[in-house]
């Protein structure tokens, strides 16, 4: 008689409660089977594009190695993991979805990713191990990702061989892969960088990718908008929910937890428990962006008033806010500072305070040394949008923050007021009233382009399009 547990096969990567194996069915389970047709690997839209930055990246640190890995699962709880999502400078370089993977740039400047291969029938992991096929669905052979992306394939224990060789590492997506290669600080940081610059100027294909992130989530935003009698029947998660479902619809997810935020929830700029309630009267909050299937992702806010039309203290207050998105969307041009629009923006922001009874001088407090209109505007109206919500993040100041907008950069346009409840400076009747507007921008060569136009902002404008819709979507 055989017992359950004359296992002669290592197996890694399984679970506390999974079925033992034993060797009878492990030979079984190889025999049977047949070659099933598998697609055909097509190069990707987006191959030539990576390959070309590639070549940058070699160009800039010749006669290095260079390390980019995609990061891996991380856990949420106990054997359960958070989705995965590539790292966005791998993501931008390479492609690949697979967690774990690794670019190798050799000081040749031959590119290699090394990544996990896909288990054929001839080992028992396509149905023992956890990323086998039988558990998380066919992966593309090393043959097929070369040619889809363009860029030779080797297995992943291979980057073994280089283990102790110098580089230049991207950190904090593999701490494995830091250990394998000798590298320094500095020099590490001077590749992050040159990523996060290199990737302020969007090519043709990412325009249009952001585009596309940008088309799903004004469906995401007609979607809720549609629903919010749903929303106030329960809470504010009908409205994180219904616009999920768009997200991962059109797109592959989120791009960031997405904030609605009704009433005073408005006031908290990162609002997203989103389990308040939604009230007939009141406004909300909506700060969504839906991330594309390539993972760029857009972010866009509007704030519409529940029942369909604004109050004439809430239209007030939005009118405000609209007029300094107009003045901010008016610089938005090549050659200006990256903080003129947010600098357009404060001005009318702050006289608007001043006639509002809040300041007494908006001129005395848009000085530098004053700026205490910030304690109802807080955030920059500004920040760089691509692959990460708050895209470039390591470029240096004197190209992003004290630098010049250029062709090719997208960026959102998102002043905002915020009258706390408990804000004794504020009118009575504006505390709890939280309003941002937030487009998508491409700066062109003689101006910009709002990606986000069509989701309108104006407040007769938004009055119409929530009385228009009736329809659903699909
Ligand atoms: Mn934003």
């Amino acid at each position: 008689m055989g017992t359950d547990d004359n296992l002669d096969t290592p197996q890694e990567n399984t679970a506390s409660h999974d079925p033992k194996r034993p060797s009878k069915l492990l030979e079984f389970m190889s025999t049977g089977w047949a070659d099933l047709p598998r697609p055909a690997a097509d190069v990707q839209e987006a191959s030539p594009y990576r390959a070309d930055r590639r070549a940058r990246l070699a160009a800039q640190f010749p006669g290095e190695v260079l390390v980019v890995p995609s990061g891996g699962f991380k856990v949420r709880a106990n054997d359960t993991d958070f989705p995965f999502r590539p790292g966005s400078d791998f993501t931008w370089l390479v492609g690949s979805r697979e967690p774990d993977a690794v670019l190798v740039i050799d000081a040749a400047g031959e590119a290699v990713l090394y990544q996990a291969p896909a288990w054929t029938r001839e080992t028992p992991a396509f149905f023992t191990d956890r990323n086998g096929e039988f558990w998380v669905g066919p992966r593309p052979s090393l043959e097929d990702v070369a040619v889809e992306l363009g860029i030779a394939t080797r297995p992943l224990e291979e980057i073994e061989k280089l283990r102790g060789t110098a580089a230049r590492v991207l950190t904090s997506y593999d701490v494995k892969v830091e250990e394998l290669f000798e590298s320094g600080e500095e020099a590490n940081k001077e590749l992050a960088t040159w990523l996060s610059e290199a990737r302020l100027v969007k090519d043709a294909w990412e325009v249009e990718q952001l585009q596309q992130a940008v088309d799903a989530t004004i469906k995401g935003f007609e979607d809720v908008a549609r629903e919010l009698p749903k929303a106030v029947a329960t809470s504010e998660r009908w409205a994180e929910g219904v616009f999920g479902l768009r997200a991962r619809v059109e797109g592959n997810d989120v791009g960031y937890g997405s904030i609605c935020a009704a009433g005073a929830h408005a006031c908290v700029l990162h609002w997203t428990d989103n389990d308040g309630p939604v009230r007939e009267g009141e406004l909300i909050l909506l700060d969504m962006g839906v991330e594309g299937r390539e993972l760029y992702t857009a972010d866009v806010t509007r704030t519409l008033p529940v029942s369909g039309t604004w109050t004439p203290r809430q239209r007030e207050v939005y009118e405000l806010v609209y007029r300094s998105q107009e003045a901010a969307l008016a610089e938005c041009r090549p050659g200006n500072a990256f903080t003129a629009p947010h600098n357009a923006a404060m001005k009318v922001l702050a006289e608007g305070l001043e006639a509002l009874g809040i300041v007494e001088s908006a001129a005395e407090v848009l000085a530098d040394d004053d700026k205490r209109y910030s304690r109802w505007t807080i955030h920059g109206v500004s920040h760089m949008l691509g692959l990460d919500v708050h895209d470039c993040a390591a470029s240096r100041d004197e190209l992003y923050r004290d630098g010049t907008l250029q062709p090719g950069y997208v960026l959102t346009v998102e002043p905002g007021l915020y009258f706390q409840l408990d804000d004794l400076l504020v009118p009575e009747d504006l505390r709890g009233i939280g309003i941002r507007i937030e487009d998508d921008v491409l700066i062109t060569e003689d101006g910009h382009r709002n990606l986000s136009a069509a989701l309108p902002r104006d407040p007769d404008g938004v009055e119409r399009w929530m009385a228009a819709l009736t329809e659903p979507l699909l």
